[in-house]
């Protein structure tokens, strides 16, 4: 479930094998764990190991590198420019490992947002039972259609007093589809279209981006599979850093606080073995085109 890379340098560069042994440990859903890299913050950057910086309606901080933005946070001034900084340097840093490790995703690969998440998980009241990253699921964002491309996501943990996040990881993708693409109803005619038109979603939602929303909304609603699913716990514990390919690998988190995210889109095309990707899974077993 889980391969380890050993580095201690966003820039560190990697040998041919290591790159691809990387890329297939990584494609066919295994966890890249990264035991000895971490996220150093700045002296003064300290002062965000604290809660009162975060907009209570988010559950996150996120940067938007294209418009070098903050959203989900109450700073101001100067503290909303420090914080900025701060997670422009890791979606920097985080792009440097990505293109170090997978050159052969190098041309095609598109960053998405930087996350810093000073919230505990454990205690969390979700808005829904769909926002409940504590029940398994693989991801899929109901604004964002991907189409088909993979989300891939950075993640580091640098909570400063000890604390592990933990993770339950579920079962392989294709055995999560078996499962539930039967409870995979239609889409009421002209939803995408209405959608889009009504601004509901930022790009058009493809027949992929419903199946994977519907199977992301049907495990978390069914508390039977939460419980009884193939699963194993994983303490990812602070100043390490993991990436992993969360549209296939499932997985739920249960415990944690203080870290980093940044999440990438990579088409099915660059991919060495497209047959993996959650796209391809579900092509063949409808027996339909998805996108
Ligand atoms: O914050 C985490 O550790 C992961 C939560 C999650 O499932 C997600 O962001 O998709
Ligand atoms: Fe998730």
């Amino acid at each position: 479930m889980l391969y380890e890379i050993q580095t201690n340098d966003w820039h560190n560069v990697y040998s041919n094998e290591v790159q691809s042994a990387a890329v297939q440990a990584f494609e066919s859903g295994k966890i890249l764990l990264l035991p000895q890299l971490t996220f150093q913050l700045l002296e003064h950057e300290k002062i965000f190991f604290s809660t009162e910086f975060s907009h209570p309606r988010f559950k996150n901080i996120s940067y938007n590198p294209s418009k070098d933005a903050l959203r989900g946070t109450t700073c101001q001034a100067e503290h909303y420019d420090k914080l900025k900084k701060m997670l422009a340097r890791y979606f920097l840093a985080a792009n440097t490992l990505m293109n170090q490790l997978f050159p052969a995703y190098q041309h095609a690969i598109q960053a998405g947002r930087t996350s810093f998440r000073p919230i505990e998980i454990k205690g969390r009241v979700p808005k829904s039972f769909r926002k409940d990253d504590t029940r398994l699921h693989v991801d899929a964002f109901p604004m964002s259609p991907t189409q088909g491309k993979r989300i891939i996501r950075i993640f580091t943990n640098i909570n400063p007093q000890g604390k592990a996040r933990v993770w339950r990881v579920g079962e392989p993708f294709r055995d999560v589809a078996r499962q539930f693409l039967p409870q995979v109803r239609k889409p009421w005619p002209g939803r995408s279209f209405w959608l889009k038109t009504l601004g509901l979603t930022k790009s058009y939602c493809t027949k992929y981006d419903y199946t994977m929303l519907q199977i992301h909304n049907q495990m978390k609603a069914d508390l039977k599979y939460q419980k009884n699913a193939l699963q194993t716990e994983i303490c990812f514990v602070p100043n390490t850093s993991w990436i992993v390919s969360t549209d296939s690998v499932s997985h739920a988190a249960m415990a944690g606080q203080y870290a980093f995210e940044q999440t990438f889109y990579l088409p099915v095309s660059a991919m060495k073995v497209p047959q993996f990707s959650p796209l391809r899974i579900l092509e063949a077993l409808t027996g339909h085109v998805l996108v």
